[in-house]
């Protein structure tokens, strides 16, 4: 396993600080085997996003929307949370205030045993109607195909229904910029940060004066803008910051 340089400066801020905001993206669950978005190999090498992340595209093509989702939804259920969920449920014991701010879907910090992640981006465990707005409570999108010669609709009005995720031009939840400005240590973590506004959650701590740290193997688009780089699979680099901050006495 490789080891990573862990500064006391970091161990002494997370173990002090009253205030935390972690934002998470995709990397964080690349080890659990839920391919990333933009990385070589990640989910947009075959689809561009303007071609399934868009209302308009589902739409377009709404079998191709819903079966493309019905089988990420399958995907995800057949994995487990990694080290690196489990490292960030841990360190929500030891903060008063842990705010985990996510953009994945694929609810794994809850399954990991965070108590209530944030989840930007919303969920693709569930869908609902996108006229009436009632849930798929019998999951028929779920079992749509590609080869499906029609879309899953509404039992009770017929419109079409959706994943209950955040597509490009839709409204997040509120809640997460307000923690990121009253907090003193961000961690940015497997994020590319190039989707706004969860990218300015690093950059609005920091502004604030948190101390911000990223945790990936490769820079991200705001890396020059942070404090400290820990570069490494978050798998690798949580736990160990974990047991760094779990070794100190206070
Ligand atoms: C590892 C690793 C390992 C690998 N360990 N790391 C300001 C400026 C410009 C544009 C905008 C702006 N503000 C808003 C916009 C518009 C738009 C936007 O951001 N566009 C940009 C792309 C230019 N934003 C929106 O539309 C948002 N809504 C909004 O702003 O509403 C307000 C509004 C509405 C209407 C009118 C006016 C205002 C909504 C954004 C929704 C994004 N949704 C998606 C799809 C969700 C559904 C689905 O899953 O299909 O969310 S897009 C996609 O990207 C998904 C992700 O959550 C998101 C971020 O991706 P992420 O997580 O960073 O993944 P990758 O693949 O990019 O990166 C992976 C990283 O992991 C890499 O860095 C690797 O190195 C690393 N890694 N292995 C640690 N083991």
């Amino acid at each position: 396993m490789t080891s990573v340089s862990i500064s006391p400066d970091l161990v002494e801020r997370l173990r002090t600080a009253r205030q935390v905001t972690v934002l998470t993206g995709a990397g964080i669950s690349a080890e659990s085997g839920i391919p990333t978005f933009r990385d070589p190999g990640g989910l947009w090498a075959q689809y561009r996003p303007e071609e399934l992340a868009n209302e308009a595209a589902f739409r377009r093509q709404p079998v191709v929307v819903q079966s493309w989702y019905a089988h990420r939804r399958a995907q995800v259920l057949a994995c487990a949370p990694n080290p690196g969920h489990e490292a960030l449920a841990a360190l929500e014991q030891l903060v008063p205030e842990l705010t985990l701010v996510t953009q994945n879907v694929d609810g794994l910090h809850r399954r990991a045993g965070s108590r209530a992640p944030l989840e930007l981006h919303g969920t693709l465990l569930t869908a609902s109607c996108i006229a009436c707005g009632r849930p798929d409570a019998e999951d028929r999108m779920a079992h749509v195909t590609a080869q499906d010669p029609a879309p899953a609709r509404c039992p009770t009005c017929a419109g079409l229904l959706r994943p209950d995720v955040v597509w490009f031009g839709e409204m997040l939840p509120d809640g997460a910029l307000e923690a990121a400005a009253t907090s003193q240590v961000c961690l940015s973590v497997g994020t590319s940060a190039v989707v706004y506004p969860a990218a300015s959650i690093p950059l609005i701590a920091r502004e604030a004066g948190a101390y911000v740290v990223e945790v990936n193997p490769t820079p991200s688009a705001i890396a020059a803008r942070l404090d400290e780089v820990l570069t490494g699979p978050a798998g690798t680099v949580l736990p160990q910051l974990m047991a760094a901050v779990q070794a100190t006495p206070s």
